[in-house]
């Protein structure tokens, strides 16, 4: 070890010290409008954001402009003899707060097809990438990549107008959200298809396309269009929604601020918790050699994997209280289309297993599952097997929320961000005085 990484490993551990009696005795001291708890603890509860896109509810899950995922599904139009809403509809929803006819549908459908084309640079950046490179890298390469098409910013270099600012946002966003499921489609026939790859068809939705160029046949452009609908927003704490918003707040365009969400997204216990799941499910059947688990079986190996100081991917939440309506309306999916799938009934066993084992365990605040512990079993069912694409599915989706928000952020001419920050000692002195 250098002399220098020597010197800091011994500060840290000092340090450590008085971090953790910090947040052991003082947690609830008060720093101005915050606690010491809520300082040191990733601002848990803190309301300081404001969006109209969406609102979660610690016990009831997400509501869209409103509306519960259920509703929002039953209320959108959907493309001829299709379960799930096109998802352009619900670009139109996140935006407006209101339902778009099926006309209007159709209308937006048509304005996307013609923002769909992919700059070739775009391509060549891919293809010069190292193979083996996280798909997410790709994709938020892609994103960054693609801003010299920015009309924001063409629209910043010759004068700005804080009044009008959100229209060439608007542009900006709704460009990447077409372009976006050909960008997702061409990494994944790369990477894992023997780079044979699929055109877009202009006969065909944002969902439909998607699953076109991705090779999977019918229901999977359903999937897609639930998927990057129950994926695409909620509210603006989580890390891919802040980073984004907080990126464009700094006047930053729609490609700046998406590519930086999708850097967050790209965290394990984040977006990166879908492929996770996957990963130790095929951990476990690998122990099993094939044969059915037990749930006492499961149970072990749930208790191994905490004890050995690792969380159980798919299971707790930051603000949720209960089952994610998002694992719920996966799970009503996968009871009506693959009720006897090996992995989704393994993932079940989970649901009856986990919960217990976390309250038991007493750390997680919420032992129920989220979002991403039933998105993989779906893919995988459909033959998308390539567990660290996942990722990038769910940031198809998420790109929708975000750039809703910051289309809206520009629109109510949102100041930058800039919280305050203190130094430990400060904190100390804090204490003491309480
Ligand atoms: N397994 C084991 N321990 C867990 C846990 C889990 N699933 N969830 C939380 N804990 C632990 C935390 O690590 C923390 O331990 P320490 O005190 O030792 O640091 C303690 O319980 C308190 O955490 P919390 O307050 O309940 O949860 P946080 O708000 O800090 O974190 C997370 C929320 C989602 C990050 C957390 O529950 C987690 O790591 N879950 C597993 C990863 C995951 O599924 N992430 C995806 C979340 C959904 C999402 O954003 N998708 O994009």
């Amino acid at each position: 070890m250098s002399a220098l990484k020597q010197k800091l490993a011994k500060k840290i551990e000092e340090h450590r010290v008085r971090t953790t009696k910090l947040l052991k005795e003082h947690a609830d001291v008060k720093i101005g409008d915050v606690t010491i708890g809520q300082a040191i603890g990733g601002a848990r509860g803190v309301r300081m954001l404001v969006t109209d896109i969406s609102y979660l509810d610690p016990m009831e899950g997400i509501r869209f402009r409103g509306m519960t995922i259920p509703e929002v599904m039953k209320a959108l139009p959907k493309p001829d003899g299709k379960d799930y809403p096109y998802v352009e509809g619900f670009w139109y929803l996140l935006l407006t707060g209101d339902i778009p006819t099926k006309a209007e549908a159709k209308e937006l459908v048509e304005e996307f097809k013609e923002r769909r084309a992919v700059p070739q640079y775009v391509i060549d950046l891919l293809r010069a990438m190292p193979r083996d490179s996280h798909p997410m890298t790709m994709f938020s390469a892609a994103v960054l990549a693609m801003q010299r098409e920015s009309k924001f910013a063409k629209f910043y270099a010759d004068g700005f107008n804080k009044m009008t600012a959100w229209e060439p946002m608007y542009e900006d966003a709704t460009d990447l959200i077409a372009k976006l499921p050909s960008i997702a489609a061409y990494i994944y026939r790369m990477k894992y298809k023997g780079d044979i790859h699929i055109p877009s068809d202009k006969n065909l939705d944002m969902g439909g396309d998607f699953a076109n160029m991705m090779g999977i046949a019918e229901p999977y452009d359903d999937v897609a269009r639930m998927y990057f609908i129950i994926h695409s927003d909620h509210e603006s704490g989580n890390v891919s929604a802040h980073t984004t918003h907080l990126v464009a707040s700094a006047l930053s365009d729609a490609y700046y601020s998406l590519s930086a969400g999708l850097n967050g997204l790209a965290g394990p216990l984040h977006g990166l918790a879908n492929q996770e799941v996957l990963r130790w499910l095929q951990d476990v059947m690998d122990k099993l050699d094939g044969k059915e688990p037990t749930e006492e079986m499961m149970k072990k190996f749930v208790w191994d994997t905490l004890n050995s100081g690792q969380v159980i991917p798919g299971y707790g939440h930051a603000v949720l209280r209960k089952t994610d309506p998002r694992y719920q309306s996966q799970r009503d999916f996968c009871l009506k289309h693959l009720p006897n799938d090996e992995i989704f009934k393994y993932v079940d066993m989970l649901y009856k297993v986990v919960p217990d084992i976390l309250r038991e365990h007493g750390k997680a605040k919420n032992p129920w599952p989220n979002v991403d512990a039933q998105s993989g079993v779906i893919q995988w069912f459909y033959g998308l097997r390539e567990y660290d694409f996942y990722t990038v599915l769910f940031g198809v989706g998420r790109a929708i929320g975000v750039l809703a928000n910051i289309t809206w952020d520009r629109a109510l001419g949102y100041p930058i961000e800039r919280p305050k920050s203190l130094t430990t000692a400060m904190l100390e002195d804090a204490a003491s005085k309480a």
